[in-house]
């Protein structure tokens, strides 16, 4: 399910589960941590790429899985996916999300993990989460408002609604935005630009970035997985679910 390529002294990490338009359930999220340790262990990579397989980069957590979880159990999913997230944030390499596609959810999620974000012209970002009945939970709440600030994180959040390429670019979500069939030599040129640097520097200078976004950031996440964790004890979050799965209509909200 995820795929690791070395080139020279670059990689290319792939999520690879397309039949489900890449959505990361239990056994995606332990072999993205375990990939991550991977890329951790290799000195010779200086720079990651994080890309999707077919027309997803990922379109979230699994529903599916998701949906019959209770509160504890929520709770614990979240956690899986923060320890994953968080060891690839906490790479000392540089981190490129090349975003092919859809980024819903945790895809959206993932990508803020990464330290630089390009976009083909067909991705779509978005964090539909409190359409299905819950909190972003890998993440979203903390590293988006970080990323694009405070309201225009609200509005995504809040609304559920899905931006195109050129807007994710326009609120600084991306940084560039390709066409599809140029995203990865982009992804790849620029992470050899990265890995001819001097490997010491640029990993000194990551590392002092992050402790500007990273503040604090251990114990929001944390408070993320109470909020994502209880609103497992809904109906709504049961409902909505049961509908995505079952192709259904969405259902009415109704608060319980
Ligand atoms: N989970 C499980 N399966 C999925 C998911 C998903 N997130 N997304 C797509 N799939 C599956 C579909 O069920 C379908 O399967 P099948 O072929 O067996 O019916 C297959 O992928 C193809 O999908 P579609 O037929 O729906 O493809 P379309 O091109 O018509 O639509 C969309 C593409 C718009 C991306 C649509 O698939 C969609 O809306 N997907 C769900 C997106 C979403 O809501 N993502 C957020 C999930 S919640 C989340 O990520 C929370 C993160 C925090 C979790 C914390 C841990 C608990």
């Amino acid at each position: 399910m995820i795929k690791l390529e070395k080139q020279g002294n670059i990689a290319i990490l792939t999520i690879s589960r397309p039949e489900a338009l890449n959505a990361l359930n239990s056994a995606a999220l332990d072999e993205l941590y375990s990939t991550a340790l991977t890329v951790r262990r290799d000195s010779d990579i200086r720079c990651l790429i994080i890309t999707g397989e077919g027309k997803a980069f990922v379109a979230g957590a699994d529903i599916a899985e998701m949906q019959g979880l209770n509160a504890e159990e929520g709770r614990a999913f979240g956690l899986k996916g923060h320890r994953a997230f968080c060891a690839v944030e906490a790479l000392p390499i540089p981190v490129i999300a090349a975003v092919n596609g859809f980024a819903l959810g945790g895809g959206c999620e993932l990508a803020l993990c990464a330290d630089i974000r390009l976009a083909s012209e067909k991705a779509k970002f978005g964090q539909p989460e409190t359409g299905l009945g819950i909190t972003p939970g890998f993440g979203g709440t903390q590293r988006l408002p970080r990323t694009v600030g405070v309201s225009k994180a609200m509005e995504l959040i809040l609304t559920a609604k899905m931006i195109k390429a050129d807007e994710a670019l326009e609120i600084g979500l991306v940084d560039h935005v390709y066409a599809p069939e140029q995203l990865m030599d982009e992804a790849i040129a620029l992470a050899n630009t990265i890995a001819a640097n001097a490997p010491v520097a640029v990993r000194n200078s990551k590392s002092a970035i992050r402790r500007f976004t990273g503040a604090a950031l251990a114990w929001d996440l944390g408070f993320e997985a109470d909020m994502f964790g209880a609103c497992f004890a809904t109906e709504d979050q049961k409902n909505a679910m049961q509908a995505f799965v079952d192709k259904a209509e969405k259902p009415a909200f109704t608060g319980k």
